[in-house]
C-alpha cells in the first residue's frame, strides 16, 4: 500500500518536487517522533501534501469541497492544491483518516486549531533540507523545542511577504497566525508574556 503511494506520487510529480516530498517526509516523521505522534500517518500526510501541485486550474477546481475556496480564491492555483490534494487522496488513493486529509488539506494555509499532525506538516513543509531561506536554521531549531513558536515565525515571515507583493492573503493564514498566538499566551510562554 505504501509502495504504491510512493510509486503514484513519484510519477504525478516532477523530480525536484518529488525530492522536495521526500524531505517534507524525513523531517514529519522526526517531529512526529519527538511530539509524540504516529510516525505512519505522519509519512503519509507528508508523502501526499503536494500530491495536487501540479495539476491544471481547472483539473484544481474538479476537486475542491469548499465553495467559499471556489468562489474567493478559485483563480489562485497555489492556494487551492491542498484543498484538491485532499479529496484527491480520498476519491482517487483511498485515505480515510480525517486528521491526514485535514493536515493535505490545510498544509499552505493553515487554519484555526491545528492539530499536532497538521502543525507538523506545515512547518515541515516549510524546513525540509531542501529549503533554502535567510533564517531557515532559526526555524528548524524552533521547531525541534516548541512547534508554535517555529509556526509563528514562519507564518510571520510569510505574511510579510505576501504583503511585501500585495499578494491576497487567505484568512486562514491570518487566522492560524493569532489562534497560534493565543495558545503561546495561554501557555504562558517566555517570549509572549
Ligand atoms: O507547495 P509548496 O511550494 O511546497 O508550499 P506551500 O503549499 O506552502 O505553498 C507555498 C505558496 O503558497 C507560497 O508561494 C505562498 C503561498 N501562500 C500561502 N499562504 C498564502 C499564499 N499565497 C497567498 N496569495 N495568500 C496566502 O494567504
Ligand atoms: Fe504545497
Ligand atoms: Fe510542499
Amino acid at each position: 500500500m505504501l509502495n504504491k503511494l510512493y510509486s503514484h506520487v513519484e510519477k504525478a510529480l516532477p523530480p525536484k518536487r518529488y525530492q522536495h516530498t521526500l524531505g517534507v517526509i524525513k523531517v514529519a516523521v522526526s517531529l512526529a517522533k519527538q511530539y509524540g505522534i504516529n510516525e505512519h500517518r505522519a509519512e503519509i500526510a507528508a508523502l501526499l501534501h503536494d500530491v495536487s501541485k501540479c495539476m491544471s486550474l481547472e483539473e484544481l477546481r474538479s476537486y475542491i469541497d469548499c465553495d467559499e475556496t471556489l468562489k474567493y480564491y478559485g483563480n489562485m492555483g497555489e492556494l487551492l492544491h491542498g484543498f484538491a490534494g485532499s479529496v484527491y487522496a480520498k476519491q482517487e488513493l483511498g485515505i480515510y483518516d480525517e486528521d491526514i486529509l485535514s493536515a493535505i488539506k490545510y498544509h499552505t494555509i493553515g487554519r484555526r486549531g491545528m492539530t499536532t499532525l497538521e502543525k507538523i506538516i506545515y512547518i515541515s513543509d516549510a524546513i525540509e533540507p531542501n529549503r533554502n531561506y535567510p533564517n531557515v536554521n532559526f526555524i528548524r531549531e524552533k521547531a525541534k523545542t516548541c512547534i508554535n513558536d517555529a509556526i509563528l515565525f514562519e507564518v510571520d515571515r510569510k505574511l510579510k511577504y505576501l504583503l511585501k507583493i500585495d499578494a491576497t492573503i487567505h484568512p486562514n493564514t491570518v487566522d492560524m497566525r493569532n489562534c497560534i498566538l493565543g495558545e503561546l499566551k495561554n501557555k504562558g510562554s517566555k517570549s509572549y508574556e
